[in-house]
């Protein structure tokens, strides 16, 4: 090898080294602060609190995007944009704090600095915010600094007794010993935290009015999504990277603002009032046609309307504003929560306390509208006021203000792929809530349009699964399927996207008859 080669490849080893080191430094502080946070302020995790102001600054496009790339792993998919992130600007850091100090330290520090601002900036930030992101900052700037600088080191001890030997070790030390942090901070996240034994042993009243499925709801097709959903495949769809874990004995509603009184009703009060059973199909204004961002469970509450009773909105109001633990907002049309429907404040899901992804202690549940109009989870405040006077979380983002659920249906049996020719059976569900379902219709490549069987209907507040038989020849086809509402209304084939208020036009599938 010339000399010339070889000093060329060494510069680029030294290079390397000190990105490597500014990696190293920063894998160090991030770990230590997310293990501080996991302790001492669990949604004061920089990278988390980093990741919801970047959720909260997303436009509607984004989320749209974000859900038909990833679904509902769209949170890991962020969070792992944000490593990626973090990991460039750290070697950046190693880099300049190598050629120009000590500009890599305060790069470093800046990082930590954007944690602080970020922890800061959320609903209830609490207390210790700050403190992780502090930590993890000053941790990764000390780091940068020892280590960058000795990216040159040589490998026997030079006049400073550092061999690259140890800078080495230094620098891998520090980096396995971030990463075990952060595996640790993850490990004890996932734990058993004291609000989940506190879930884990409450009973919740019985009903004051149960619930009834009746058995011809469900046709028990393999495959055709059951009437009722499990809790565990319950589609969840949040701005949320920490799901919030609230103590029951903590919680409060406040119902506030254009009201004649004000009212606040704690955890045992709720509890102490008539709770009722109510199925309600859940969708989300995201669910691409066909998607599965969709569900239906049997909740207990109690209906919102009776509150409102209490606190007496005023004549001019027509909107209410719910707010989470965690600062989501949705506007509520005001007679959607009085005319009568099952707009309720549930605790319960499918028989047991709601699953904490989902809402625990307390959500709304409001049957003919979207989720994020309606549905918000650890809720805490309602807010009585006007659409021209407040804007919630998605509005602001572009959304319709307006969130009524659209008449859609779709196919399960059969999915994508081959299915034995001659007679076939297709099923699927089909839903409009708080209008119903009167019909489902079928169609096999441009053919006619055939009805489809109906299952009983739990209510119009439900979905609805329906089934075929149609005769397939060998060969390709592509299935269709459109419902028809107890408004008379049959579902549209003009294809809309989910933004701004949902996604319209009809499902269909393709598939070989063999
Ligand atoms: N606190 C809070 N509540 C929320 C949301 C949220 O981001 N935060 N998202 C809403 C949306 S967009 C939907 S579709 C439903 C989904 O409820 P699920 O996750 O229980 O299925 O919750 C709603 N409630
Ligand atoms: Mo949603």
């Amino acid at each position: 090898m010339s000399d010339d080669r070889g000093r060329a490849t060494s510069r680029a080893v030294v290079r390397w080294a000190a990105a490597g080191a500014g990696v190293a430094a920063v894998v160090a502080g991030a770990g230590l602060g997310e293990l501080i946070a996991a302790w001492l302020a669990p949604r004061a995790s920089p990278v988390a609190a980093v990741g919801g102001v970047l959720v909260d600054l997303a436009p509607a496009w984004a989320k749209d995007l974000a859900i038909a790339l990833f679904g509902t792993a769209d949170k890991i998919a962020l969070l792992t944009g944000i490593a990626l992130a973090l990991a460039g600007v750290a070697a950046a850091a190693g880099l300049l704090q190598r050629a120009r100090p000590p500009w890599g330290a305060v790069l470093a520090a800046l990082l930590g600095g954007l944690g602080v601002a970020a922890a800061l900036s959320r609903e209830n930030a609490g207390p210790f915010a700050a403190v992780p992101s502090i930590v993890a900052g000053v941790v990764a700037s000390a780091a940068v600094t020892w280590l960058a600088p000795r990216a040159d080191a040589t490998p026997a001890p030079d006049a400073s007794g550092v061999s690259r030997r140890r800078v080495l070790i230094g620098g891998v030390g520090a980096a396995v010993a971030g990463a075990l942090a952060i595996a640790w901070a993850a490990s004890l996240r996932a734990g058993e935290s004291a609000v989940a034994a506190v879930r884990a042993g409450l009973r919740l009243p019985a009903a004051a009015r149960r619930a009834e499925v009746p058995a011809a709801a469900e046709l028990g097709i393999p495959g055709l999504a059951p009437v009722v959903t499990p809790n565990v495949d319950f589609y969840r769809i949040d701005t949320a990277l920490i799901v919030p874990e609230l103590d029951p004995a903590d919680w409060r509603l406040r119902i506030h603002g254009m009201v004649e009184r004000e009212v606040v009703i704690t955890w045992g009060e709720l509890l102490a009032l008539p709770l009722e059973e109510s199925v309600t199909t859940l969708a989300c204004v995201s669910n691409p046609v066909g998607g599965d961002l969709i569900g239906t469970a049997v909740w207990l509450g109690h209906p919102i309307r009776e509150l409102l009773t209490r606190a007496v909105p005023l004549p001019e109001a027509d909107m209410v504003l719910s707010r989470s633990h965690d600062g989501f907002t949705a506007g509520t049309p005001l007679e959607a929560l009085t005319d009568g429907r099952d707009a309720i404040l549930a605790v319960g899901m499918n028989g047991e306390p709601l699953p904490f992804e989902h809402g625990f202690p307390v959500r709304m549940v409001v049957p003919g509208l979207y989720g994020y109009v309606s549905a918000t989870k650890w809720v805490v405040e309602l807010e009585v006021t006007r659409f021209d006077r407040a804007r919630a979380y998605w509005t602001d983002r572009g959304w319709s203000e307006r969130g009524p659920i659209k008449l859609q249906s779709r196919i399960d049996v059969p999915r994508a792929g081959e299915v034995p020719a001659g007679e076939t059976v297709l099923a699927g569900v089909a839903w409009q809530q708080h209008v119903g379902i009167v019909g489902v219709e079928v169609q096999v490549d441009d053919g006619p349009w055939q009805r489809a069987d109906l299952a009983t209907a739990i209510s119009a507040d439900t979905w609805v699964q329906w089934s075929a038989r149609v005769p397939l020849e060998a060969g390709g086809h592509v299935i269709r399927c459109r419902a028809v509402s107890a408004a008379g209304e049959t579902q549209t084939r003009e294809t809309a996207p989910p933004a701004p208020d949902g996604a319209t036009g009809w499902h269909e599938r393709r598939i070989t008859a063999v």
